[in-house]
């Protein structure tokens, strides 16, 4: 099993460069936004509670996360290849337990953080937000959403370096020379 974290600010590219992966590689796709933002598109009682939280910026509590990512890892199909985790897990305590559900499993998992410039990053999603209609897509919650990003997901970096599963990859230029290096990066796993 290959299982890849694609970790990196908001508007890195994780889900942009995950569609390649998964076109190369046939991994599972689990992307934790999108899983969010379907739960507040069916207006379901979990969709209701976090809409809120995410259009403030803010990351969803790790309860509910680890309880939707223990769902989707146990009804994984039979045939799986891996899966690229998509924007998760975002805090130290999402990485601790999703270590422990894949140790469980006799798995592991490597990360490919992607490095962007803020000015970047920023320019990218309010890009983003004239056509995306997402309500974390504008100024004021995009600063705070990097506020929280380098408090509460960087710190995962560092978790997964200490145990050798870090790579770095430069987020920085073309969509197709950025999936060059993590394909690279990939290849050598
Ligand atoms: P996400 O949906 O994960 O979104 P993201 O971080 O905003 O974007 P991403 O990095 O995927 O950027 P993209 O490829 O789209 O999170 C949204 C919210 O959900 C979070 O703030 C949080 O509230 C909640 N959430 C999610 N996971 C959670 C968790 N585990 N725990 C708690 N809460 C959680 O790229 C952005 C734009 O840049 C696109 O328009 C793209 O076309 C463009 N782009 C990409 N690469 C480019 C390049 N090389 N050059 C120019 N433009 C590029």
């Amino acid at each position: 099993m290959l299982n890849i974290i694609l970790c990196g600010a908001p508007g890195s590219g994780k889900g942009t460069q995950s569609e390649f992966i998964v076109a190369n590689y046939g991994l599972e796709h689990l992307s934790t936004g999108d899983l969010l933002r379907h739960e507040i598109a069916s207006q379901s009682p979990l969709g209701q509670k976090v809409d809120s939280i995410i259009s403030k910026g803010q990351l969803v509590p790790d309860d509910i996360m680890m309880e939707l990512i223990g769902n989707y890892i146990d009804n994984l199909p039979a045939t799986a290849k891996g899966v690229i985790f998509d924007g998760f897990p975002r805090t130290v305590n999402q990485a601790e337990q999703l270590d422990l559900l894949l140790e469980h499993k006799h798995q592991e998992a490597h990360v490919i953080d992607l490095f962007v410039e803020e000015d970047e990053l920023i320019e990218r999603l309010l890009n983003r937000g004239k056509t995306s209609g997402r309500a974390d897509d504008n100024l004021e919650t995009i600063q705070k959403r990097l506020e929280v990003f380098h408090q509460q997901t960087k710190p995962v970096c560092a978790y997964y370096s200490e145990k050798g599963k870090y790579h770095a990859v430069e987020g920085m230029g073309t969509i197709e020379d950025i999936s060059h290096r993590i394909n690279d990066i990939i290849a050598a796993l």
